[in-house]
């Protein structure tokens, strides 16, 4: 059941018209219809949250046939000259790709994972590929939940490749893990005894893991490397049935190694779908989401309250005083905000 249906909207009303004007321009292709979709989708404004999911309901039909990846690995590893590098390999092909990140430290910095855009020169600037910055600010969840919608208007436009980066720094991985159907993690040559610092609840994440920096002094190093992490995911148990992640190994600037890393990702995605665990796995996402949403709303509406904001004060005072009970405190404020 579609969202206007379920909103009591009658059917016979049409969208209203800015998004309409907007949808129009997102199937299109259109670039700049495209961003302010995103910006729009991005907003926490209530009447633009309103509006976004107008927007997503409408596109939703033209979504599904992409190929989502995840790419992580830590500070750099190479991700943003893999990306370009893996990029630009698709518009040669013939491929149209948008890369968007996820960022849980742009909050901070009121920077971006892709601001150096710079190493994605030639790719930022191919007509066939649109490049997004992580929307700034706001917690990880919802930094997620922001690109998941703007990779499902990505897809609508028609780019058939849609890559997630994030900086592999902790949460952010199964962040982005959680809204794609592959995920890379990128791992470095010169790593140390310790699995090139990759913990191993990430490596659990990987469907492929590729060592960068596979070139002049480093390649020795990364040959061990993959040694190594191809020991270690031995031991893992599959995260998808028929699938065992490989561990390649490239060199971005010279582009050695890409095209087969491209191979890899494409027969795993085709072995997903013809199996049909790209669809189980997508409507596992696809309630994870809703569930998400509710949550973070209802979290925001709680916060909001005045019932609850009167008594919460002094409700927390005395139960970090030991006077109130955590339980009981816990009710109180439940009911307030219920019965508001
Ligand atoms: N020799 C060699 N250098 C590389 C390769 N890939 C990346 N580099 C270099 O490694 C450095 C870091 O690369 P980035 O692509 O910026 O790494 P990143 O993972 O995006 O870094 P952050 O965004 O800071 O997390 C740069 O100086 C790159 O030129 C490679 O395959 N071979
Ligand atoms: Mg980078």
């Amino acid at each position: 059941m579609a969202y206007r249906d379920l909103v009591s909207v009658p059917s016979s009303r049409p969208l209203s018209p800015e998004i309409e004007v907007l949808v129009g321009g997102v199937v299109r292709g259109d670039r700049r219809a495209l961003a302010r979709a995103i910006t729009l989708v991005e907003s926490t404004r209530a009447d633009h949250r309103a509006q976004a999911a107008e927007l997503l309901d409408a596109v939703l039909d033209r979504t599904g046939s992409a190929v989502r990846i995840g790419i992580s690995g830590p500070p750099g590893v190479g991700k943003s000259t893999f990306i370009e590098a893996l990029g630009t390999h698709l518009t040669t092909g013939g491929r149209r790709v948008a890369v968007l990140a996820v960022d849980p430290t742009s909050s901070r910095t009121g920077g971006s994972i892709l601001g150096d855009k710079t190493r994605m020169e030639a790719l930022a600037r191919h007509p066939d590929a649109f490049i997004r910055p992580s929307p700034s600010g706001g917690e990880l969840g919802g930094v997620a939940r922001r690109t998941r919608e703007a990779g499902l208007l990505c897809e609508a436009a028609g780019y058939d490749v849609v890559i997630v980066e994030t900086v592999g720094v902790g949460q952010s991985e199964l962040a982005v893990a959680d809204l794609v159907d592959l995920f890379v993690l990128l791992a470095s040559p010169g790593g140390g005894d310790d699995l090139q610092g990759i913990k191993r609840g990430i490596m659990e994440l990987a469907d492929l893991v590729v060592v960068t920096k596979a070139d002049g002094d480093l390649l020795t190093a990364a040959n061990h490397a993959a040694a190594d992490l191809r020991r270690a995911l031995q031991l893992m148990r599959p995260k998808h049935e028929g699938l065992t992640p490989a561990t390649l190994l490239v060199s971005s600037p010279t582009g050695q190694g890409i095209a087969e890393v491209w191979d890899v990702i494409e027969a795993a995605h085709t072995h997903l779908r013809d199996t049909g665990q790209i669809e189980r796995l997508r409507a596992h996402q696809a309630t994870a989401w809703m569930w998400d949403e509710v949550r973070s709303e209802l979290n925001r509406r709680f916060n909001r309250s005045p019932a609850v904001q009167a008594v919460l004060v002094d409700l927390e005072r005395a139960v970090e005083a030991g006077e109130t009970a955590p339980t009981a405190a816990a009710q109180i404020l439940l009911e307030r905000f219920t019965n508001k």
